[in-house]
């Protein structure tokens, strides 16, 4: 492997991508080798030490498994090298055949996790829209839009990062924070040493929940109904911010009357938490008004009718008149960069992009098209093919629902090119793979809307035959014919100058301090002289645009299928994906010492399940859903870690893949989630 470092000696302050939280972080290079990481000592409040995944940047940087050269599927399925023109010219070529065949719709482009939120993600944008075609795929159809579809429906904004250390209540909702964001929870931890009080909603006991003043254990999948009991109490007991409800919302009387169900009776038998303590919950609620922190996670949005309970919880925010206010739900204002997504220029909702019939909201609100409907039309039962897909940074074969049918999905696509570090359980399906530049291999603009802070990365690194994530765009780009209009920017530099002009910052300034440049203090209650981002200008407790959609204006709650249908065949509710530090998803599995650590994929599981079935700790089991079987270890945990009748299996694992038995069609009606958590399942030992 031939690197180039951007020094020889010294250290490059930049910015960590080994998770979603960015941050500041030294490199330090000794001839030409990268040999450490440190945390950056600018604004530290801000920044966590360097943590266990963004010290393994140096193993997978240096991974004797990277991808160095384009490989090409042969006849026989084996990979051959070929270079990296050949690679770029035989790919523009299918492209164009496959447009010239069944039109540009039938090509689509995939981005992952790894180089989500902004510019990296924009490129992949830019450029099928450029191409003429809407299908903008992604691992976000079961990440965060559904957090970011409920909170614009009711307030127009959302902010991913809130303001932890002003609240005086902060409520973690389906979040295991200390493990997903450790970063976010050193901040929940200081606002408690200072007095600020913490409930976490989950129900099973983990890292956070150890931190919690009120635990409350919710069925999977009935958080709606708890929601709803809070908005009901603080309306019975006159304890909601009245004058925020009159002047700034709409829809609030046809909320109440649907609260009115909501008695802790009733929730009680839905969630089956003690009615104590949803008072205790209440009362906590209304004592610490109005400087209220909710964070809901996955835990949610995971749900089959999520986006509701978060809509919910958006109402709930405003009725306690936390919206914009310090400490509470506070809402970013923009920086006024240029955009480099074309979704406002071209749109092609007329092109049908796929799933907006399905899940218009999705498309509405986050230009995105619905991946699991994908799979249906690459393997011929959509309105049209989709016959080519580019890809980058996603393993799809590993994280989407109904792994089988992924597989036989891709598989059957006239082209998939993946671009990736590594030869992934995806890239094996690949007609062409590409070897992809890490984080440290590229200089990208990174935007932190909680403190209005902008921060460019360096590139630390060159990687001789690897290409970064700009050079794969643009060169498709060009040899495709819309190069010279769409991407006529010569390298990253050139992007990001571009982007940062109407702003008024310079690159030259952000070089100067990788710690991020505030483009503009944050400001609180603006909505006193502005509408908010809704259709209507005010807090929307109902939706018109739901509403026009045949879907419920009000955030209604349904309970999970599992209570409305209990099967017999399937008696556990499985919750998939709880968050490992030391792995991301499918990724860092391949780093030798984290595999010491967590070698295997464990199912969770309560010791009275297990005494009942004469289960043993560690014994090889196999789960069962309606569509698929996954083999795992099994692993007791003290009674009260999982509540009987629920089982928890990690996502991201090879031999022991849970979304074999996740299901793609069992769907959030507004964001199109799959249902990832509080599937039913069947227990077997194996003979
Ligand atoms: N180390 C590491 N960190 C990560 C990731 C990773 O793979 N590894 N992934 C990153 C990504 S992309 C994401 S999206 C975030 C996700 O981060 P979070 O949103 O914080 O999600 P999790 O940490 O999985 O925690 C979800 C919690 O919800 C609980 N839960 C399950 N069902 C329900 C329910 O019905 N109701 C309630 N109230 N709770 C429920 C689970 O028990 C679990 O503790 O993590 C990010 N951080
Ligand atoms: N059952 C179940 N399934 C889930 C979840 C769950 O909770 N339960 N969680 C879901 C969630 S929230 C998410 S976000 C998805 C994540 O799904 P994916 O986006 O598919 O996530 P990763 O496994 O992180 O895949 C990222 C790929 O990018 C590659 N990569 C790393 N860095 C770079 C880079 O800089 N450039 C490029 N081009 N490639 C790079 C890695 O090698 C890896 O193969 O999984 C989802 N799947
Ligand atoms: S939390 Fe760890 S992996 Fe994530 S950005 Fe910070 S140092 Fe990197
Ligand atoms: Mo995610």
């Amino acid at each position: 492997m031939n690197v180039n470092t951007a020094i020889q000696n010294g250290t490059i302050r930049t910015l960590c991508r080994q998770c979603g939280i960015r941050c500041g972080m030294k490199v330090h290079i000794r001839d030409g080798v990268i040999v450490d990481f440190s945390a950056l000592d600018e604004q530290p409040e801000k920044r966590e030490p360097i943590c266990v995944k963004g010290r393994a940047a140096k193993e997978l940087f240096y991974h004797e498994d990277r991808l160095l050269s384009p490989l090409k599927k042969k006849p026989d399925g084996s990979f051959m090298e070929i270079s990296r023109e050949q690679a770029f010219d035989e790919i523009a070529e299918k492209i164009l055949h496959i447009r010239q065949e069944y039109g540009a719709r039938s090509m689509g482009v995939w981005k992952g996790e790894a180089i989500g939120y902004f510019q990296e993600e924009d490129y992949a944008r830019r450029f099928i829209h450029a191409f003429g075609s809407p299908n903008y795929l992604s691992n976000d159809s079961a990440c965060f839009n559904g957090r970011y579809l409920g909170f614009l429906l009711v307030h127009g904004f959302w902010n991913s990062h809130p303001e932890f250390e002003h609240a005086d209540l902060i409520i973690l909702w389906g979040s295991n924070l200390a493990v997903s964001h450790p970063a976010y929870m050193r901040e929940v931890v200081k606002s408690q040493k200072r007095g600020a009080k913490l409930i976490v909603i989950d129900p099973r006991l983990n890292q956070t929940t150890k931190r919690a003043d009120i635990i409350v254990r919710p069925r999977p999948g009935t958080d709606g109904a708890l929601a709803w009991g809070l908005c009901r109490h603080l309306i019975k007991a006159n304890a909601y911010d009245q004058e925020f409800v009159d002047k700034y919302c709409i829809g609030f009387e046809a909320f109440s009357r649907s609260a009115e169900k909501f008695t802790p009776e009733f929730v009680q038998q839905q969630t089956g938490v003690k009615r104590q303590t949803i008072n205790a919950l209440a009362e906590m609620v209304s004592a610490n008004l109005p400087r209220i922190s909710v964070f809901p996670g996955i835990g949610l949005e995971h749900q089959e009718n999520g986006v509701n309970d978060v809509r919910t919880i958006a109402c709930l925010a405003a009725l306690c008149g936390a919206l914009d206010i310090k400490g509470g739900f506070t809402w970013p204002e923009a920086m006024g960069e240029r955009k480099l997504s074309l979704c406002d220029e071209v749109s092609l909702r007329d092109e049908k992009p796929i799933g907006a019939d399905r899940f218009p909201a999705l498309y509405d609100y986050r230009w995105e098209c619905h991946t699991m409907t994908a799979m249906d039309y690459m393997l011929g039962n959509g309105e049209y093919p989709l016959k080519g897909i580019i890809m980058t940074a996603a393993n799809p074969a590993i994280n989407n629902p109904n792994t089988r049918k992924v597989v036989q999905a891709l598989s059957s696509l006239e082209l998939l090119v993946v671009n990736d570090l590594f030869l992934t359980e995806t890239a094996q399906l690949a007609h062409y793979v590409l070897p992809a530049a890490s984080f440290l291999e590229r200089s990208e603009l990174h935007f932190h809307p909680k403190y209005q802070m902008v921060a460019l990365s360096a590139k630390v690194a060159e990687v001789e035959g690897v290409h970064d994530e700009y050079s794969l765009w643009h060169d498709l780009a060009h040899r495709l014919g819309f190069g010279k209009e769409y991407f006529p920017w010569e390298n990253e530099e050139q992007v990001n100058r571009w982007i940062l002009e109407p702003t008024g910052i310079s690159l030259e300034a952000l070089q100067k301090h990788p710690e991020g440049i505030v483009f503009k203090p944050v400001r609180y209650e603006k909505y006193k002289n502005q509408r908010f981002p809704t259709r209507s200008g005010k807090v929307e407790f109902i939706s018109q645009y739901l509403k026009e959609l045949n879907l419920s204006e009000i955030p209604e709650y349904i309970p999970p299928r599992y209570l409305r249908h209990p099967d017999n065949n399937f008696p556990f509710i499985l919750h998939t994906g709880a968050r490992n530090p030391l792995y991301y998803h499918s990724r860092y599995h391949n780093i030798p010492k984290f595999r010491k650590a967590f070698p295997v994929a464990e199912m969770e599981m309560n010791p009275e399940d297990a005494d009942r079935l004469g289960i043993e700790n560690t014994e090889q089991v196999r789960v069962l859903s309606e569509i698929g079987a996954v083999q795992v270890r099994a692993k007791i945990v003290n009674s009260a870690q999982i509540l009987p009748g629920f089982v928890e299996i990690p996502h991201g694992w090879q031999d022991s893949n849970v979304n074999l038995v996740t299901y793609d069609n069992i769907n959030d009606p507004i964001s199109g989630f799959p249902l990832l958590k509080g599937i039913p399942v069947r227990i077997e030992k194996i003979p």
